[in-house]
């Protein structure tokens, strides 16, 4: 039986994976962070919170100390680093806490395992971020890294670590250039979800409108639970490595929205332009989206487009959910829970 600890459990991409993992009969060390409430609720929508081979684990990033301590006392076999302070907008709010969080507590696992166990294998949840203003179309492995935000350089730093680590101490350290990727457990500050969310409580008559920033910003938006696959299967490979993580295709925020709104039977016209910007719902003709400039950032990443040819070739991974099955998916499981009163 294999043992892996994944840090961050309580966010998206840690639930999905701890359901993975222990589907493939892995005991599992889940970490969550200390908080005045409890924060389950994604493990507990996928029904492993009280699996047997499911440990949580109290333990904070940041930490030195716990993060030896957490390595010695669980003796893994692989660790996925997926923990971080990993809002882009609060990142120009708060960057020294993401710079310590988001950078430096990826290097107290690295620096845990080189004193501890260098065969232990190191998944380390890197971003397309890290291109920022980009420098090729469509991104891939070689692209050159310009990060926009400080979450984007805090990622960097990371991911060097990882690279140095792998380097010069032999550690199988492999970091995966992950593009967006979501899913009905995406948190509700992350534009699709608080789309879905939105859509779902206009629908259901309890919001009358909803308040984006940016909608011309392109994203490559793939299906969460399909890319903690191939963060697995990136540590099985024989070699560590570097990945990108992508659908290969790009849409504006702009037409998520036209998308989830239909997937409600709502029709959309956009009109006026930039802050004035607005859309309205064909049928009643009421303005169901308007622009709040305060959902700008300081610096933008206007167009990501990943290309994954390297992880088909290398791990056999490749995307199969389409990003109107996505948001269909997303918007079905919103209006449940709105009408059931459980939005999380
Ligand atoms: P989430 O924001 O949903 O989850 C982040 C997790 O990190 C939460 O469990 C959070 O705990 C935990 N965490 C935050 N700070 C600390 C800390 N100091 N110590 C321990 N744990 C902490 O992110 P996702 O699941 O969406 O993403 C997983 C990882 O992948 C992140 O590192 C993210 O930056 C990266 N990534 C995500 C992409 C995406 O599109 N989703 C794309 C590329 C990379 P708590 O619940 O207590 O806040
Ligand atoms: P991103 O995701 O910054 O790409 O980071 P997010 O969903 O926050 O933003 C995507 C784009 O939408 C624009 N936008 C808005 N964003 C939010 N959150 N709220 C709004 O109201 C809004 N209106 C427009 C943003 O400006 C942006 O251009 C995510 C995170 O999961 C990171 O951790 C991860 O590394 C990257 O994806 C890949």
């Amino acid at each position: 039986m294999k043992t892996a600890i994944i840090t961050g459990i309580t966010g998206q991409d840690g639930a999905y994976l701890a359901q993975l993992l222990l589907e493939k009969q892995y005991r599992v060390f889940g970490t969550y962070r200390r908080t005045s409430s409890v924060n389950f609720w994604r493990i507990e929508e996928l029904g492993i919170d009280a699996h047997p081979n499911l440990k949580l684990v109290e333990y904070d990033l940041t930490d030195q100390g716990a993060s030896i301590a957490l390595v010695q006392q669980t003796q893994p076999d692989e660790i996925y680093n997926l923990a971080a302070q990993s809002f882009v907008g609060v990142s120009f709010e708060q960057p020294t806490t993401t710079a310590q969080i988001t950078g430096l507590g990826a290097l107290n696992l690295l620096e845990a395992i080189r004193l501890l166990d260098r065969k232990i294998r190191f998944y380390q949840a890197s971003t397309s971020e890290m291109f920022g203003k980009v420098q090729a179309i469509p991104q891939t492995e070689a692209t050159p890294f310009y990060p926009r935000s400080p979450y984007g350089v805090a990622k960097l730093y990371a991911h060097w670590m990882t690279v140095n680590y792998r380097e010069s101490y032999d550690i199988f350290g492999s970091s995966g250039i992950l593009f967006n990727h979501e899913s009905p457990l995406r948190g509700r500050e992350f534009v699709t979800r608080k789309i879905t969310d939105g859509v779902a409580r206009i629908k259901l008559g309890k919001l009358d409108c909803l308040e984006l920033g940016n909608l011309d910003a392109q994203r490559d938006w793939g299906f969460a639970k399909e890319y903690v696959e191939g963060m697995w299967r990136m540590l099985q490979a024989p070699e560590p490595d570097t990945f990108v993580l992508a659908t290969n295709r790009t849409v504006a925020v702009r037409e998520f929205v036209r998308m989830a709104f239909a997937a409600a039977d709502v029709q959309l016209e956009f009109r006026g332009e930039g802050e004035n910007e607005a859309a309205v719902d064909q049928a009643t003709g009421k303005t169901v989206v308007r622009i709040n400039p305060r959902y700008y950032r300081p610096a933008e990443v206007d167009l990501l487009i990943g290309d994954p040819a390297r992880a088909k070739d290398k791990l056999g991974w490749q995307p199969r959910t389409t990003l109107e099955q996505l948001c269909n998916m997303m918007v079905k499981a919103d209006l449940r829970r709105v009408e059931a009163g459980t939005s999380f």
